[in-house]
């Protein structure tokens, strides 16, 4: 029986270069498929929140400061993002397409607990979700961060914003399932060190669902 796919998520700060990261792997992944002789696409690439969705329409009319919402119903807004696309994640791996996937509920939980949110609450809504095989965590130092251009224009991107995130999203680390990625370095390092975690993974192991965050 064909193996199945992988799914992996990528997270860390804004110019962490991890949406690059994530779809230069995509190509990377799917250029060496074609190169065997496979017609079928074997990687693709999702991103949350999926701005196109009924839900991430609302989340980029906020994040855009077109319109301002609750707070509590923002984040349940991104966990229910995240949950539209449930189906497609395992239909995917079972048909043995890897899955990358540029942010998931580790920066939901990180932002919402950046804004002041209750932990347990914040921490609950998105359990049930796909499990990543990996979460691949974009460690890049302020210095560097700083280097690669200014913020933007959006509603979270401010460097309060990135502070207060920057402080928690370390602590939703588990080691039996997160690597750190030197962010630091040019853009071919970083590459290949993805593709050196990405070729490590095991694809023998069960998908499970998160059991908790
Ligand atoms: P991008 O800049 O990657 O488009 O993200 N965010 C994201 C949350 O607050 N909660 C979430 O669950 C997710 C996935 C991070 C847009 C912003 O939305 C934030 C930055
Ligand atoms: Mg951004």
């Amino acid at each position: 029986m064909a193996s199945r796919g992988l799914f992996i998520v990528f997270e860390g700060l804004d110019r962490s270069g991890k949406t690059t990261q994530a779809k230069e792997l995509v190509k990377t992944i799917n250029q060496k498929s074609a190169e065997a002789g496979n017609p079928n696409p074997a990687a693709i690439i999702m991103n949350f929140p999926d701005r196109q969705s009924v839900i991430g329409k609302l989340i980029d009319q906020y994040l855009k400061k077109e319109i301002d919402l609750d707070e509590h119903s923002l984040h349940l807004m991104f966990s229910a993002d995240r949950f539209l696309k449930n189906q497609m994640i395992r239909e995917s791996v079972a048909n043995g397409i890897d899955v990358i996937c540029d942010r998931y509920c580790y920066s939901g939980v990180a932002y919402s607990l950046a804004k002041g949110l209750p932990e347990t609450w914040v921490r609950s809504s998105d359990v049930g979700l796909p499990k990543p095989d990996a979460v691949l965590f974009f460690d890049v130092s302020p210095e560097v961060a700083a280097k690669r251009g200014g913020f933007g224009q959006e509603r979270l991107e401010t460097s309060e914003m990135q502070k207060k995130v920057a402080a928690v999203m370390p602590t939703l680390r588990d080691d039996a399932f997160w690597k750190t990625v030197n962010a630091d370095g040019d853009m071919e390092t970083v590459e290949k060190e993805v593709f050196r975690i990405y070729e490590q993974l095991d694809r023998q192991k069960p998908f499970e669902s998160l059991e908790k965050i």
